[in-house]
């Protein structure tokens, strides 16, 4: 078959895999089938190990695993600077990383302190900064960013709160970003992934709900799947969307379009 996407032997840095249902092992699965080469940062040990034993059980061979604390630009500096060192050029990033403190999505929105919105916005938003910043001298021959977004951002999704705000912030890093880096052929966009139970999602008590009414009233009358949200994210890092950036592409069953 003719390679449209020509990821093959490319070197592609996803990060944000927590375990086996996380988003960002699902892009990695996509990519690893398109002969992509992988590169994983990680913040916890306990992602490290689960990550180790993920590549270990599918016999995917990571280029490089390296740590990656995206509350600090120095940890960005270094990590970036390690991966410049083992692969000279990547041609893409897996941005799939977003916290908040419980308290802020338990409690009213209308108590969200100063501490939690900022934490919210750090770590989920301007880490997109942040790394795009460190990735672009590494992106010599043109490449693709890519963030997770959620419906949140832009309805209000009861509980989502402190999140929904800071991926307002992310879809609009994600436009001013690929306006940027567009001169240097580097894409940036968003997919907004609709509801899936990853670790993210534990703890929502109105998680099951939400499952539901999308089955119930999404044009597809289904949820999505991990694999999904992965082959949409592989066409987005691919050359298939070569000429689409500062986009929020939507992997939802088609639930935003509803009234
Ligand atoms: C975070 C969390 C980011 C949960 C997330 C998320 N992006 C999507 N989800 C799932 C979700 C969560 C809520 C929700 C609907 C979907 C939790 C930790 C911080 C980062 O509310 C209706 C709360």
């Amino acid at each position: 078959m003719t390679d449209l996407l020509r990821v093959k032997d490319k070197n592609f840095v996803v990060m944000g895999v927590a375990n086996e249902r996380s988003l960002a092992w699902g892009v990695a699965k996509s990519l690893h089938q398109a002969g992509a080469n992988l590169i994983f940062t990680y913040r916890k040990e306990r992602s490290l190990s689960k990550l180790t034993k993920l590549l270990e059980k599918t016999e995917i061979d990571a280029k490089l695993v390296v740590e990656c604390d995206v509350n600090s630009d120095e940890s960005i500096q270094e990590a970036f600077s390690k991966i410049g060192e083992q692969v000279s050029v990547i041609h893409g990033v897996v941005h799939s990383i977003a916290f908040a403190n419980s308290e802020d999505l338990k409690n009213s929105f209308v108590n969200t302190s100063r501490e939690g919105y900022a934490f919210a916005q750090d770590t989920s938003a301007y880490s997109l900064i942040a790394v795009a910043r460190e990735a672009q001298p590494l992106m010599s021959e043109g490449g693709s960013i890519i963030a997770m977004s959620y419906l949140g951002a832009e309805r209000v999704v009861e509980g989502y709160n402190v999140m929904g705000v800071a991926k307002a912030a992310l879809e609009s890093t994600v436009k001013y970003l690929a306006m940027d880096l567009g001169s240097l052929n580097i894409r940036v966009n968003a997919i907004s992934a609709g509801a899936i139970k990853t670790l993210a999602a534990k703890g929502v008590p109105s998680f099951n709900e939400i499952l539901h009414k999308i089955e119930e009233t999404a044009p597809l009358k289904r949820n999505v799947t991990q694999s999904e949200v992965g082959d949409m994210s592989l066409a987005m890092l691919s050359d298939l969307s070569r000429a689409v950036t500062g986009e929020i592409v939507y992997v939802d069953s088609g639930y935003n379009i509803l009234g």
